[in-house]
């Protein structure tokens, strides 16, 4: 050994590089992707692991320059706050530079995708980029993804693109990434003649792969393992239910006009942000509705912010990330809202703050299929309420004659102890009327 690297040896130092307090209360997490392998080189700030709580996605970087010596963990394995994540062997001067404020633990950013894909290391831009889920798709179906056409970000390759693969399509052309800028309105004549809304077909969902005449037992993991926790949290609410029927006939032609409107954005326009607000005004009336019980249920605050949360179904289970201050939003606003967080859900980057303070849910089922449910209540939260899918149906007109119609239902269900089911029950009269007449909405424009 020449002198130099002796004295190299000499100079470089192990150090276990620990899961730091995530916050949130968050003890462990599963590990979904390594960015790195033993003997790559990494910076400071370089993306070590995406790591999944119950709450949100997290991307681990490093605080340190140096060589990864060790992987703690497989991808899939839970990692607890404090244990080391990986070894880095670092030289005297970087550990001198590294962050002053922070003890050894890593150092955690809530992920959203830009900022991901900026401080990604070389070893992952030289890779398919694609999420652990998507992987998994992929390997249960015997695709390799570097055969895959990826249309998310910088060729990442997304759910859709492994369903269109193995239906042997071709990609999409491109389209632009929705953000709520303010869009110029066409003139009247601009605007196509409303069409009735189309229901999307139901997407096929590849198979599990499950050895056949085999049992397979599998620990429950990460965003299935929360959903363990609520709802077992739920169950000890009692809870009162209320159905309806909504005629959704003029909102589904208000719904193509918006669509027509914001097409050129490429933004998604659908049903939500109108049924969002109108769930928001229907709370201006009864705030206890938007309210939170604590664990014994003797106190009640009543929330001043509407952050409503929307269930969304994604192929690592059920997650209800919530739009902030619907009562400030715009309709166009909470739909640009909506695209942001639908997007980060289905990447599985949905950020803490995104996924907690939710006063109110909302469970679109009937994007799935499917006319009443039974939605469990998301404690704290006191109410939830379940849409079923736009069905047209033959009803009668006031003159007794039968009409070609749009109908919703809805499935409401509230914390019995704090709600009487004629408050539910008035509440959805409100919410109701301004769905049946949308231009009602319009009135109580700042
Ligand atoms: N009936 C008929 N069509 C519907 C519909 C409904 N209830 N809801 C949505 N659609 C239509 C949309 O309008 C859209 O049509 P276009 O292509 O013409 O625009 C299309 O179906 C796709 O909509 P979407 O699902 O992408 O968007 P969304 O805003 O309506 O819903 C979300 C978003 C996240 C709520 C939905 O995708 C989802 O995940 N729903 C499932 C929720 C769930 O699993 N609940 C159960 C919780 S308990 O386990």
């Amino acid at each position: 050994m020449c002198l130099f690297s002796y004295f190299a040896v000499l100079c470089r130092k192990i150090v276990p590089f620990k899961l730091a307090d995530i916050g949130e209360g968050i003890k462990e997490v599963n590990v979904k992707e390594w960015y790195v392998n033993v003997g790559d080189h990494v910076k400071q700030f370089d993306s070590i692991c995406q790591v999944q709580s119950d709450k949100a996605s997290v991307t681990i970087t490093s605080r340190y320059d140096g060589v990864i010596s060790k992987l703690y963990y497989e991808v899939d394995d839970v990692a607890q706050v404090g244990d080391p994540l990986v070894d880095i062997e670092t030289d005297k001067d970087t550990e001198e530079t590294h962050r002053p404020d922070e003890s050894d633990d890593s150092s955690s950013s809530s992920s959203s995708s830009s900022e991901d894909e900026k401080s990604q290391p070389q070893v992952l831009k030289q890779k398919v980029l694609a999420t652990p889920a998507v992987r998994k798709i992929a390997m249960e179906n015997s695709i390799k993804l570097s055969d895959v056409a990826g249309t998310g970000k910088d060729g990442r390759v997304l759910k859709e693109d492994i369903m269109r693969h193995i239906q042997g399509g071709a990609p999409p052309a491109a389209t632009p990434v929705a953000t709520p800028t303010p869009v110029a309105v066409p003139t009247p004549a601009a605007v196509p003649a409303p069409t009735p809304a189309r229901i999307s077909p139901i997407p096929v969902v590849p198979a599990v792969s499950i050895p056949i005449g085999k049992d397979k037992t599998e620990p429950i993991k990460g965003v299935r393992k929360a959903m363990v926790k609520s709802m077992t949290e739920a169950n000890s609410v009692p809870l009162f239910g209320y159905c309806d029927e909504i005629d959704v006939t003029k909102l589904v032609f208000l719904r193509e006009s918006a669509k027509a409107v914001t097409a050129a954005t490429g933004m998604k326009f659908s049903y939500m942000p109108f049924i969002i607000k109108a769930t928001s005004m229907a709370l201006h009336q009864f705030p206890i509705l938007n309210a939170s019980v604590d664990k014994e249920c003797e106190n009640i605050t009543y929330l001043a912010a509407h952050n409503i949360g929307i269930a969304m179904d994604t192929i690592e289970g059920l997650i209800v990330p919530n739009v902030k201050n619907v009562q400030s939003l715009s309709v166009y606003e909470i739909a640009a809202e909506l695209n942001r967080l639908h997007a980060l859900g289905l990447e599985g980057k949905l950020s803490t703050a995104d996924m907690t303070g939710g006063t109110f849910s909302l469970s679109n089922i009937g994007a799935i299929g499917g006319t009443y449910a039974k939605p469990v209540v998301l404690p704290p939260q006191v109410a939830i309420g379940a849409l079923g899918k736009f069905q047209v149906l033959p009803r009668f007109d006031e003159e007794g004659n039968v009409k070609k119609t749009h109908i919703m239902n809805v499935s409401w269900s509230a914390d019995h102890r704090v709600i009487e089911g004629a408050t539910m029950a008035r509440f959805s009269n409100v919410w109701k009327a301004y769905l049946e007449n949308p231009a009602t909405m319009t009135i109580h424009l700042r």
